[in-house]
């Protein structure tokens, strides 16, 4: 802790969410309160800025809707009506009524559901895991985020951290493939400009205009899910005119020959059909990717989320190494440098726990799973909801909404507000923000540890999760010292300090200066594949992959345990084009019916759900809007600012009308964050997502969902 001033300190901390920037963050502190907070200038990536969701992240604190005690429901479920208990009695009920639901139905009959409400290794992802596998819950498969772009990735290349994001700045030729860094990323967005400001070329792949997309130098719009098809022409022309790095493909790839024989038939005009991009741009595209080095690929989350998202990125993943761009820093892949964190998730989520054959759900499934439409035995009889909002960020809403109005449920959420999810609660229990707890963060977009310092003592009676746990760990009567660890251990415990990216980092350097860089070369030198050195099977990039043999499968990252679970479902060991589940091609008489497709990303002042109840971020963000193409508009008599219906069969919602450029014909746009609550027709675009998969790592397939739209 520094002073600034006699009266105001400054705490080091970090932004807790769920977004590939992990900021430094300073916390203002005077008299016991947080009074702002603003980005740490020292640090190399965050460069004394935060975001338009978190530079008042003050408002969060004090906000006046936070939960800040225990609440037991008073009203019908989903009304919101609590009263004020104790937590001994909330505990005491969650005791009695678990052990009562664990006797007669086992313990499966209870359900966690977390995700990523706070990112931090202390009270994440993991949070809950060693719990409610020594509880013998049923496994919660978290397959929100990357679980597809992340298997193709390790598929072909291994899970290595690839690209160091800073080196971007050593690039020529830079592709964000659905990537949205100036909403999602922003803090990679200096990067980008430095490489501009030596002559680098930015292209950007994405169906929408976004500011990125206005940003670069060239932005080429392709029909949602259908990118498959542009990267394997790609690969096509990069192969048939000789662009390939011989003798990179020679020393560090394996299937070249077959990938060559493979893709004869992905030529251009075959990517044009399906994509909308001429051509001509897709030759030009291809050849300058490969003339001009050293060229990197951003991907974005959005990449996987069609049916074919995971064969997508496994042709991604090969052209690099395909031009040689691995050779120099500045080259390569750029996907989750995560894989560079010498994190223990097995201490942290103890899947040794789980007992033998424990049931798995899918977090996609929760709606059909509450509602009985996927049969389970014993049904789900308690849902517990951390870190996660999902009646806003998983698809099925009206399904879900119905499963937790089940009066027999007994559901318990924690919180920080009265979420569209927490209405429905039985019990909210409250939670602490960043700034009233201790954590250390790793990162999904840069390669800094960032230490999180508690700023100030919890208001009300909030608490961490890990304390929740604590607390459910007694309650429940675990004794096993494991359960009791306080935050400083579990910290401690979370990382392999002697692994050598380790190396020079210790807990005092990090409470001293609040963040360090793994111990890697510096972004000017590191080129981690220059000389080859694939974590694959083979140790080469796998252009024919051979875990592919296994079929579908879940990485242990987003799943407890390992692979054990592969469902034996043909994967193409070669990457190979799949169109739209809902398209043109694949289901014409779903197209027929509704020949929109629409797709869902990010809202740029949110956070996923976090912040849409914030007047701040809500009255920048407007109500949910719906972006058309005028074409798409006329046929239809909907003018800008009309109320509009999109609907599907898996059911509607109601949005404003934004009628331009942002979006190409065919295609809507509808931004996800919003709640149920302040929803009109209280439903979201969550209420028409479909719930299947896409190809890989059970990936949700948000850009592959066609609907129709009428003036409401
Ligand atoms: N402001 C803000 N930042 C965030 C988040 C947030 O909610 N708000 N969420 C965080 C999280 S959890 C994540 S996972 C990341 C996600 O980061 P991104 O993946 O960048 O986010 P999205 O907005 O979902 O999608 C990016 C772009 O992909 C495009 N896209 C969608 N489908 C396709 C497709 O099939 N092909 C192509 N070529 N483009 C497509 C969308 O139009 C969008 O412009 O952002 C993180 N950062
Ligand atoms: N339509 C559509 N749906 C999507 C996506 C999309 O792009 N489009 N993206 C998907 C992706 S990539 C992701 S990552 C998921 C995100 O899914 P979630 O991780 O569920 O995201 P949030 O909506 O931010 O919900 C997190 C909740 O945790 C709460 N919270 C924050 N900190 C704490 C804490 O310390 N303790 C407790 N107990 N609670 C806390 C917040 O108040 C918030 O309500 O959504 C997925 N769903
Ligand atoms: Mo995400």
């Amino acid at each position: 802790m520094s002073t600034a001033t006699p009266s105001e300190t400054t705490v080091l901390g970090a932004c807790p969410h769920d977004c590939p920037d992990t900021c430094s963050m300073l916390f203002k502190v005077r008299e016991g309160r947080v009074v702002g907070v603003q980005g740490n200038a020292e640090h190399p990536f965050t460069q004394g800025r935060l975001c338009a969701k978190t530079n008042h992240y003050q408002e969060r604190i004090y906000h006046p809707d936070r939960v800040l005690h225990p609440l037991r429901r008073v009203g019908p479920k989903g009304e919101g009506r609590f009263e004020r208990i104790s937590w001994d009695e909330a505990l005491t009920l969650i005791g009695e009524r678990w052990r009562s639901i664990i006797g007669q139905s086992g313990p499966t009959a209870i359900l966690p559901y977390g995700y990523l409400g706070t990112q931090g290794l202390v009270n994440g992802l993991t949070v809950g895991d060693a719990f409610f596998n020594k509880l013998g819950a049923t496994v919660s498969e978290r397959t929100f985020c990357d679980s597809g772009a992340s298997t193709a990735y390790v598929m072909t290349v291994g899970p290595t951290p690839g690209m160091d994001p800073e080196s971007l700045e050593h690039s020529r030729f830079i592709v964000l493939w659905a990537c949205n860094v100036l909403s999602t990323n922003a803090h990679l967005w200096p990067f980008i400009e430095r490489a501009r400001a030596k002559g680098a070329k930015l292209i950007v792949i994405d169906p929408a205009r976004t500011q990125t997309a206005t940003s670069a130098d060239q932005h080429i719009r392709v029909r949602p899910g259908t990118d498959g098809a542009l990267a394997l022409a790609m690969i096509h022309v990069v192969i048939a005119e000789g662009l390939v790095d011989r003798d990179y493909v020679r020393q560090h790839t394996v299937g070249y020959d077959e990938l060559a024989e493979h893709v004869a038939r992905y030529t251009p005009e075959f990517a044009a059909a399906e994509t909308g991009v001429d051509a001509g741009v897709i030759r030009q595209l291809a050849r300058d990717y490969a003339t001009t080095q050293p060229s990197a690929i951003r991907i974005g989350v959005a990449i996987e989320r069609s049916a074919g998202g995971g064969q997508l990125v496994r042709a991604l993943a090969c052209l690099p190494a395909l031009v040689g761009a691995w050779r120099r820093p500045g080259g390569g892949l750029l996907q989750l440098p995560l894989w560079a964190f010498p994190v223990k998730w097995d201490r942290l989520h103890r899947a040794d726990l789980i007992p033998p054959g424990t049931r798995v759900l899918n977090q996609w499934r929760i709606g059909a799973a509450l509602t009985g439409e996927i049969p389970l035995d014993p049904p789900i009889r308690s849902l517990f909801v951390y870190n996660s909002n999902p009646l806003v960020v998983a698809p099925d809403q009206l399904r879900l909404k119905r499963g937790l109005a089940r009066e027999d449920l007994f559901t318990v959420v924690s919180e920080h507000f009265l979420t569209d999810t927490a209405r429905y609660a039985d019990l909210v229990l409250p939670a602490t923000t960043q700034a009233e707890q201790h954590d250390l963060m790793f990162s999904w977009g840069h390669l800094y540890l960032t230490l999180n310092r508690p700023a100030i003592t919890p208001l009300g009676e909030a608490v961490p999760n890990a304390e929740l746990f604590r607390r459910l760990a007694t309650t429940m009567g675990i004794e096993d010292p494991f359960f009791h660890r306080d935050d400083q251990q579990i910290l401690r415990e979370s990382v392999d300090w002697d692994h050598p990216s380790m190396q020079g980092i210790t807990m005092e350097m990090l409470e001293a200066q609040g963040y360090a860089r793994l111990s890697l070369p510096s972004a000017d030198t590191f080129a981690p594949h220059a000389e080859g050195g694939f974590p694959t099977p083979s140790g080469k990039v796998e252009l024919k992959a051979s875990m592919a043999a296994g079929g579908n499968f879940v990485l242990p990252t987003f799943r407890q345990g390992s692979n054990e679970h592969q469902d034996g479902t043909p994967v193409p060991a070669l990457p190979t084009y799949r169109p739209p589940r809902e398209s043109r091609s694949a289901s014409p008489e779903l197209a027929a019916r509704y020949p929109l497709a629409m797709m869902s990303p990010k809202s740029h002042s949110f956070l996923n759900s976090t912040y849409a109840n914030h007047r701040r971020q809500l009255s920048r963000e407007g109500e949910q809007k719906v972006f058309m193409h005028a074409s798409d508009a006329d046929r239809r008599g909907i003018a800008s600012n009309d109320l509009v219906r999109v609907h599907n069969d898996r059911g509607s919602f109601v949005g404003v009308a934004k009628i331009g450029e942002e979006t190409m014909p065919g295609v809507i746009i509808a931004p996800m964050g919003h709640w149920m609550a302040s929803s009109r027709a209280e439903a979201t675009p969550a209420a028409i997502n479909p719930t299947a998969f896409a190809d890989l790592g059970c990936a949700p397939s948000f850009s592959d969902n066609l609907v129709e739209v009428s003036r409401a």
